[in-house]
């Protein structure tokens, strides 16, 4: 009701602008959209769906001068550009010679010619991480296994259905530690065989779809109130533990082990390195040597501040076993709503100037990407837009972004308010607006 008085209040002005031309990145089209329909020199309308389409930029030579509005003017010319031409970074299959660059130093880059489809997009299933508190303090009987076998929701069916009628190709599989082990007291290592079924079977029949399936351990860096590393479990248990949970998938090649969701106040992020790097490397040493590995960092993994909240620095020297990056990929979240929360239905920013585009000029500059696992909105309207925006300025920047994963279906209600849970009548799926709008691959086009 307010949206329809709204857009009445802009009829007058439309008639005034309809001419104007829009700014790269801003919306040319799409349902309901009567505002400028021709792009400023440079970018090209481009449909992304029926509800949006942006003005992309034609060429990937344009994309620096956009960058360089973000970056400090004292960098932001052509000569420094060149100076550090791409050809001279570390390809991702080598040691990084990174930290000898301090982030603040990186030149205006831009993506190369091949960069447009991202290589993963999915959803997580949530349920085996419920009854978990961000204090870190999980309640394993609180865990919903979103299986129908053991009374949840229909999650193989989801996923299958994600796969077949979306296209998506991974999906994030959440689970407390303490259900892995079946401790809530005492953090301990050893994997309880019977929850460990229980999960294998929700793991398994990712597998089963084709997809990536990341292992995440939802726990915030912490058990039960102490932090890893830093008064809580010791880096020994933490690395014991994903050397366990290693051995276990070691022989499936898309399993992907998600290290951590979510630290937050971690007070060293240098101490967090050292823990994540003892995960790591008791992940390569169980034998699970070539699968993507994803490094979390702090303040909730945020896309916005992994780099200005030195999570990127620390985590840039996490290295595998023989020394090099290979498959060592940047774990970070985004919400589009105000506060990054992602607890609100409404969204307000498509986060490209704030978060993705200064990130991606960081990580293209030190030779790493990222893989943006949580991001989502309400099912409304202004989400579908800005969620189409972000992922579109992901796809244009695919050289350093893996892709997006939506938070959430599983055991998750339609009603809730991130819901992505598809809602099945008969034999027929219905995905939710923003699913339906804007993250599936089908519709954006933009997954290769
Ligand atoms: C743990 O979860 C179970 C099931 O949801 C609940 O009955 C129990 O009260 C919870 N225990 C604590 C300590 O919260
Ligand atoms: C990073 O964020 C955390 C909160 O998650 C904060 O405690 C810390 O001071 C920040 N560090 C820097 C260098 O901004
Ligand atoms: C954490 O990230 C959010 C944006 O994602 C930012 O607004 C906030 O200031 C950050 N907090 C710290 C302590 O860095
Ligand atoms: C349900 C859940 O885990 N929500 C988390 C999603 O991520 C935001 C921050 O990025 C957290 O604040 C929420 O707790």
């Amino acid at each position: 009701m307010a949206r329809s008085l709204y857009s009445l209040g802009f009829i007058g002005l439309s008639g005034l602008s309809v001419r104007a031309q829009q700014t790269v990145y801003g919306q040319c089209g799409g349902t309901g959209w009567s505002g400028a329909t021709t792009c400023a020199s440079g970018s090209v309308c481009t449909v992304l769906n029926s509800y949006y389409s942006q003005c992309l930029p034609s060429t990937p030579s344009s994309f620096s001068s956009i960058y360089s509005s973000a970056l400090p003017t004292t960098v932001a010319s052509t000569t420094s550009f060149t100076s550090t031409p791409t050809s001279a970074l570390p390809p991702t299959t080598t040691v990084s010679s990174a930290s000898a660059t301090p982030s603040g130093t990186c030149a205006p880059n831009s993506p190369p010619s091949s960069a447009g489809k991202l290589r993963f997009a999915g959803v997580n299933i949530s349920g085996f991480d419920f009854g978990c508190n961000s204090d870190g303090n999980c309640n394993w009987t609180g865990a919903w296994p979103p299986l129908a076998e053991y009374y949840g929701h229909d999650g193989v069916g989801q996923m299958t259905h994600f796969v077949n009628d979306d296209g998506y190709n991974v999906f994030r599989l959440p689970v407390g530690w303490q259900y892995l082990t079946q401790s809530d007291t005492t953090a301990v290592a050893t994997l309880n065989a019977a929850n460990l079924a229980e999960y294998d079977a929700l793991v398994n029949a990712c597998l089963a779809t084709g997809a990536y399936c990341i292992v995440d351990v939802h726990n915030y860096a912490r058990f039960d109130g102490a932090i890893i590393g830093q008064g809580g479990p010791s880096n020994a248990l933490f690395a014991q533990l994903w050397s366990n949970i290693a051995a276990h998938y070691a022989g499936e090649s898309k399993i992907i082990f998600g290290v951590m969701n979510e630290p937050y106040d971690v007070p060293d992020i240098n101490l967090w390195a050292a823990s994540v790097q003892a995960a790591v490397t008791a992940i390569r040493q169980a034998g699970a040597t070539t699968q993507i590995i994803l490094l979390p960092g702090n303040n909730w993994t945020s896309a916005e501040t992994l780099v200005s909240n030195g999570s990127a620095d620390a985590l840039n020297k996490v290295v595998n076993p023989d020394g090099s990056i290979t498959n060592l990929v940047f774990d970070v979240h985004k919400y589009l709503d105000s506060d990054n929360s992602g607890t609100h239905t409404d969204c307000v920013m498509n986060n490209i100037d704030n978060a993705w585009a200064p990130l991606a000029q960081w990580l293209r500059c030190h030779g790493r990407q990222a893989f943006n696992t949580e991001t989502g909105g309400g099912n409304v309207a202004d989400c579908v837009t800005y969620m189409s925006q972000q992922i579109a300025f992901q796809a244009a920047n695919s050289d350093v972004f893996l892709g997006y994963v939506g938070w959430a279906a599983g055991n998750f209600d339609p009603s809730y308010v991130l819901g992505e849970t598809p809602t099945e009548t008969g034999s027929t799926w219905s995905d939710t607006l923003l699913v339906s709008g804007a993250m599936s691959p089908k519709v954006n086009g933009l997954v290769a």
